[in-house]
């Protein structure tokens, strides 16, 4: 049997969207019913499934000419500008636990010394803006490569400076935009957008990509996330 054309596969990709859509609109009228609760939850589990199954690891998200960036870059997060953390980045370490050979935590200065890649694409929010940026850092899977992570494994979560978390499959780690950004716009990410170091993942939605990261973990047990454990999408692709 062929596979789907790029077109046909895109056609399901968003009726699986489109599925995981109707979870969250309804989920905001039918808070009092648990049977209908439980019923779009699993809804969007089989949703992250038909996302999972038609992410292409090689398919890239779409880039932009540098003319396209916006700037100031909006903000946003689950509390005002006003509240956004501030880290000290000089004592700032990224922790490592989980199925990882070397759970060393990195300085910010180690993490700038490894090859970096850069990328410009557009950051879709759920709330309903988007935005095309410039991020540049050390891509994910290269640095789980050089930290002996555990390839096979299902998940790695995030922690963040605030109550913030969220967790990403591994095809999606691995994939060649996924970046740990240490840089925004050329220059050091700004406090408002996640300093000292936040996922850039073109591939998902705006709440999988976690700012002022402070731990990273690889595992086989599902972590969910601060929006995710809210009713949102797992998957989250964009
Ligand atoms: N630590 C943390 N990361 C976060 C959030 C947050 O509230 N806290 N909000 C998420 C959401 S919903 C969006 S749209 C983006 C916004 O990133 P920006 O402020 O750089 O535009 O951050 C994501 N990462
Ligand atoms: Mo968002």
């Amino acid at each position: 049997m062929k596979p789907p054309s790029t077109h046909s596969r895109r056609i399901l990709l968003k009726r699986g969207l489109a599925l995981g859509g109707v979870s969250l609109l309804a989920g905001c009228r039918a808070e009092e019913s648990r049977p209908l609760q439980s019923a779009l939850s699993a809804v969007s589990r089989f949703n992250d499934r038909v996302q999972a199954g038609l992410f292409d690891p090689l398919r890239l998200a779409p880039t932009y000419p540098d003319s396209m960036i916006q700037r100031p870059f909006p903000f946003n997060a689950y509390y005002r500008e006003d509240e956004v953390p501030a880290i000290d980045g000089g004592s700032w370490r990224l922790a490592l636990s989980g199925l990882i050979a070397d759970t060393a935590p990195w300085t910010r200065g180690a993490l700038l010394s490894l090859p970096q890649a850069s990328q410009v694409t557009r950051h879709i929010c759920i709330e309903g803006w988007s935005a095309i940026g410039q991020w540049s850092g050390v891509p994910l899977g290269d640095f789980l490569r050089r930290v002996g992570a555990d390839l096979n494994a299902k998940f790695v979560t995030f922690r963040c400076a605030d109550d913030y978390f969220t967790s990403i499959d591994m095809a999606s780690a691995l994939h060649p935009q996924t970046l740990l950004a240490l840089l925004q716009d050329g220059e050091v990410l700004p406090r408002r957008h996640g300093f000292p170091l936040k996922l850039r993942i073109p591939t998902k939605l705006g709440y999988k990509n976690p700012k002022h990261i402070l731990a990273v973990s690889v595992g086989n047990h599902y972590t969910g996330g601060y929006w995710e454990d809210q009713g949102y999408n797992w998957f989250g692709g964009s």
